[in-house]
Parts: structure tokens; C-alpha cells; sequence
């Protein structure tokens, strides 16, 4: 889905250089700095869809250096040419829903909406996406992903973005147009080990693979203690939080506890929406029981392709 370019301009470049020059530091070389400002130009203007070689990395770490405010300076550059969008018309979630979500997404970084979705539309979607054949994950993980073409030929999920509460939801959150950018959707069984944790997300960690980035998690099954569900900690990433866990990585819950930190756990039932900026601190957690599943849908939202490299989404349907 191409992003909504409205004017092209050689400022932007500039705009870009001149607020990075402004947040690194001294020793950051300038030929990061020009890079950095290049691709984010190019990412804006269209003529490139990522950043090129990891450059992202860099933004990962000025993140850390300036606590998020050079990322929401970016939003503001970018909102000049590509703007918030409008209420959407046919929306499935009412003005009054959508305010809620806006008002906790600014206090806590989070909003939860149980049993958003009807039990019907849960168990299709559940039958389209994961079939009736029991499947096992690869390797060491505890996770089965759905194919991204099988996800682009649900006519469901296609409804879902098109109706564009999601996307003002997210733009009206950033303060610049939101574009969807990644479409996920897994099953995490039981494995019985701790091997997985870390490549499983099921230790604590910030996503860094975008300026900001909104996710819209769906619960497809009811999800109790020993289900695997999701945690985060909130407003994480404005908190004045302890050097050691202030950059990318994994942590643990000691670690965490050490900071004095604890997480909310999202026991709930299927057809829960879970809106999640997950620059915040959160984590999956593992299946505790045999015969225990959880399944999960993932839309993401980005201000900026700029970023990790993600296969395009297009609606086969
Ligand atoms: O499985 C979960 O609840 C969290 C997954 C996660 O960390 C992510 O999608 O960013
Ligand atoms: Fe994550």
C-alpha cells in the first residue's frame, strides 16, 4: 500500500539533517547523519520503500540516546507531507470507542477492548487462518505463523483494514497518516522448554523496526494464565527507567523486577483487541499446559516505511 505522498520537496533532506545534527552527539559522525537524513528523505518522498543496509539500526540507537523525541520530531517532518487522516465513514468501532482508545493509548501506551470482536467472526477467521489439521512448529520454536498470502485472502481481515478505524486510530495517535505494514498471525503451542523465549518474543523487549509503529493484536482463543498471554509494562519507554534495560535486547523478568518493574497480564477472552505501542516494554509468554494454544492476529501500523524490511501487504481477495 503506497504511502500518501502529497508534495515533493529538497527541504525535506534538509528538515531531516537539520534535526539530526541537532540530537547526536558530537562524536556521531556526520556521515551518519547524512545518511540517516537521505533514506528517511527517500522513504518519504517514495523513491525507496526501506532503509537501506540496517541504516535503521542507527535510528534504533538514537532512540535510546534521545528517549523517543527525535522519533516524535521525525512524526512532526513527516506529518507536513503525509497528514493525519479523517474520521472514517462505516467505521465498525463508534467515535466514543475510538476517543477511549486515543486516551488510554496517551496514558499508558496501551488499550484493551475484551471481547471486541463477535464469536462468530472469531471462530471463521480461526477456521480460515489455521484449518482444521493440527500443525507442529519448526525448529525450537513454540510458534506456527500463518502464511502472509493466506492472511492477503482473507476477505475478513481485508474488511477489517479497509474500514480504516485502525489506521485513524493510529495516525490520530501519531499525529501524521498511518499506513498498515505488517499482517501476522500465529499459534503458540505447548514445547515444554525455555529454548524459544528469546526468538519467541517471550522475554521482555521494545520494537525498534520503525519511527513508531502501532500494533492491533486480536486474541482468536480465550487466553488464561497458562495460555500465553501477552504482558506489557506501561509507558515503559517514557519512564525514567535504569540504564541497563535503556537500550535494544531481551530481559528478563528479574531483571525487570530489579528495576522495579511489573508487568500487566492480559488474561482475556477471545475476540480481545489489544492496541499496543510496543516501543513500550512487553513480551509473549509461553504455553504452561499441554493441550494449551494461543492464536493471535497482528496488524501493524507505521508513520514511515523507513525501517526493517516487510513483505508488501496486497489483498488477494
Ligand atoms: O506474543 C505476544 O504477545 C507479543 C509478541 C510481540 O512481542 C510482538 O509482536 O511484538
Ligand atoms: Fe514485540
Amino acid at each position: 500500500m503506497p504511502f500518501k505522498y502529497q508534495t515533493s520537496s529538497e527541504k525535506t533532506a534538509s528538515m531531516f539533517k537539520e534535526l539530526l545534527d541537532s540530537y547526536l552527539s558530537k562524536d556521531t559522525s556526520i556521515c551518519a547523519s547524512n545518511i540517516l537524513a537521505e533514506s528517511l528523505h527517500e522513504c518519504l518522498t517514495g523513491q525507496k520503500q526501506w532503509s537501506p543496509n540496517n541504516v535503521y539500526l542507527l535510528m534504533r540507537e538514537l532512540y535510546w540516546q534521545t528517549k523517543g523525541m527525535l522519533n516524535n520530531c521525525i512524526t512532526s517532518i513527516i506529518s507536513l507531507y503525509n497528514p493525519r487522516v479523517p474520521f472514517p465513514s462505516g467505521s465498525f468501532l463508534t467515535e466514543e470507542d475510538i476517543q477511549r482508545c486515543i486516551s488510554s493509548l496517551n496514558t499508558g501506551g496501551y488499550a484493551i477492548l475484551p471481547s471486541f470482536f463477535s464469536m462468530p467472526d472469531v471462530l471463521n477467521l480461526r477456521r480460515e487462518l489455521f484449518g482444521v489439521h493440527a500443525k507442529t512448529p519448526n525448529g525450537a520454536s513454540s510458534r506456527i505463523m500463518v502464511e502472509l498470502s493466506q492472511l492477503m485472502s482473507s476477505r475478513w481481515l481485508q474488511n477489517v483494514a479497509t474500514s480504516n478505524d485502525f489506521q485513524y486510530i493510529a495516525s490520530t495517535y501519531f499525529g501524521a497518516y498511518a499506513t498498515l505494514n505488517r499482517l501476522a498471525a500465529w499459534r503458540t503451542v505447548f514445547v515444554g522448554n525455555d529454548k524459544h523465549l528469546s526468538g519467541d518474543a517471550m522475554m521482555y523487549h521494545y520494537d525498534h523496526d520503525h519511527n513508531r509503529h502501532l500494533k492491533f493484536f486480536i486474541y482468536l482463543t480465550d487466553v488464561c494464565q497458562n495460555s500465553g498471554p501477552h504482558v506489557y509494562i506501561p509507558m515503559s519507554a517514557r519512564r525514567n527507567i535504569p540504564y541497563f534495560i535503556s537500550h535494544s535486547g531481551r530481559y528478563s523478568d528479574n531483571e525487570l523486577e530489579s528495576a522495579g518493574l511489573t508487568g500487566i497480564t492480559v488474561v482475556a477472552p477471545a475476540g480481545t483487541l489489544i492496541i499496543a505501542d510496543t516501543q513500550n516494554l512487553h513480551k509473549g509468554t509461553p504455553i504452561r499446559i499441554p493441550g494449551h494454544i494461543r492464536e493471535i492476529v497482528e496488524f501493524q501500523y507505521v508513520d514511515l516505511s523507513f525501517g526493517k524490511r516487510v513483505p508488501t501487504i496486497q489483498w488477494l481477495t
